[in-house]
């Protein structure tokens, strides 16, 4: 089968790295991928020096690209929707004419919300082009997409231990994280941080910090792996450390209608629904900080609190890793519908 997968780069990394690692994971189980973008800068970074001989980047922005020239797909799939809002130039329209009876998927931001599910596989009609369109929405239950996890890493056996007692912090967050507040919450309690994206903001560090410089994605599971709690913010790092089963602390991103913030709610319920009410609500109270949903928490205070139960929630991010990889699978779950299409899709 070969797919086309249409990325537009909003800002930050999310938009490519989801796009890479769909494109990535689909054209290592025996198809070829054509990833059409518009941002050769920001694939250059998160690219591996090998990628899988099956799948082409292609640059929509190149004056050399011609979409007639794509070869003809089996499936088109346009993460995030956003050729209707956001492309400078509708790089969908000439292609919905070039493939008119090509599958359509547009595929949405993951939420724990629970209307997902009523709407993963809705249709629509593109009013523009008269092109049949379906959902898909990754989540977390049973009849969402699911995420992407069949490239889940290995987990190590043991949880590690450092001799001294000390936690490793991962972080990697938005310009509006209360950074400062984690620098003096960290040295209290004697901890180690490495800070991913130092580049992408000017700080100094503190000696207990030390910077990390920007890894290709396909390294990127490894850096996880190598810390104890993980400060993620947007949607694919925030997968990665659900899969990587270690205790994480979610800074999403901030929209101007606050929807952040039930999204936020949405996927902590879910994530802890089974936990006792003292670690969620400890944790809660983390993320609440962290996420400037609470200005007056103290955010050291709420770290010495959350690092107290770290075996508990350790144990915890190991169970819901194990039932990530138990739900659906989104790769899975897009090919196996391209490929059982009903041919009433076409009326
Ligand atoms: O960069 P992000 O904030 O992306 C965001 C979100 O995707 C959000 O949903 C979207 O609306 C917004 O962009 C426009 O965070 P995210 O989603 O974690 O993407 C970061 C990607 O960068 C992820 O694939 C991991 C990758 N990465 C590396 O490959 N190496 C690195 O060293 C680092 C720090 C990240």
């Amino acid at each position: 089968m070969h797919v086309l997968i249409i990325c537009k780069v909003i800002d930050n990394y999310g938009d490519a790295g989801f796009c890479l690692r769909l494109a990535r994971a689909i054209a290592t189980q025996g198809h070829s991928v054509t990833l059409l973008h518009d941002n050769a800068a920001v694939f250059e970074d998160l690219l591996e020096p090998n990628p899988p001989k099956a799948l082409d980047l292609c640059d929509a922005q190149d004056a050399a690209y011609r979409p007639e020239k794509l070869p003809q797909p089996d499936l088109i799939i346009e993460p995030f929707g956003t050729s209707a809002e956001q492309w400078t130039h509708r790089h969908d329209v000439p292609l919905k004419a070039l493939f008119p009876n090509c599958p359509w998927i547009l595929l949405d931001y993951l939420s724990a919300e629970s209307w997902v599910e009523g709407f993963h596989k809705s249709q629509s009609i593109d009013p523009k082009t008269g092109h049949r369109v379906t959902y898909f929405y990754p989540g977390f239950g049973e009849r969402t997409a699911g995420v992407i996890h069949c490239d889940a890493p290995a987990l190590a056996q043991e949880p590690r231990q450092d001799q001294g007692g000390r936690l490793s912090l991962f972080v990697f967050c938005y310009a509006n994280a209360p950074l400062e507040e984690l620098m003096a919450a960290s040295r209290a309690s004697g901890d180690l941080v490495g800070f991913a994206g130092a580049a992408m903001r000017k700080v100094d560090l503190p000696p207990h910090w030390r910077a990390l410089p920007f890894c290709p994605q396909t390294e990127f599971d490894n850096r996880l792996a190598e810390h104890d709690v993980l400060f993620v913010r947007g949607e694919d790092s925030f997968v990665r450390a659900q899969l990587a089963g270690k205790p994480l602390v979610w800074q999403i991103y901030p929209t101007d209608d606050a929807a952040h913030a039930v999204k936020l709610k949405a996927f902590f319920d879910v994530y802890s629904a089974a936990w006792a009410p003292a670690e969620r609500n400890a944790l809660w109270r983390l993320w609440t900080i962290w996420n400037r949903l609470d200005e007056e928490g103290d955010l050291m205070d709420a770290w010495l609190e959350v690092r107290s139960f770290w075996p508990i929630l350790h144990a915890h991010s190991r169970r819901w890793r194990t039932h990530l990889q138990e739900g659906p699978e989104l790769v899975k779950e897009l090919l196996t519908w391209c490929a059982q299409r009903s041919p009433t899709f076409d009326k």
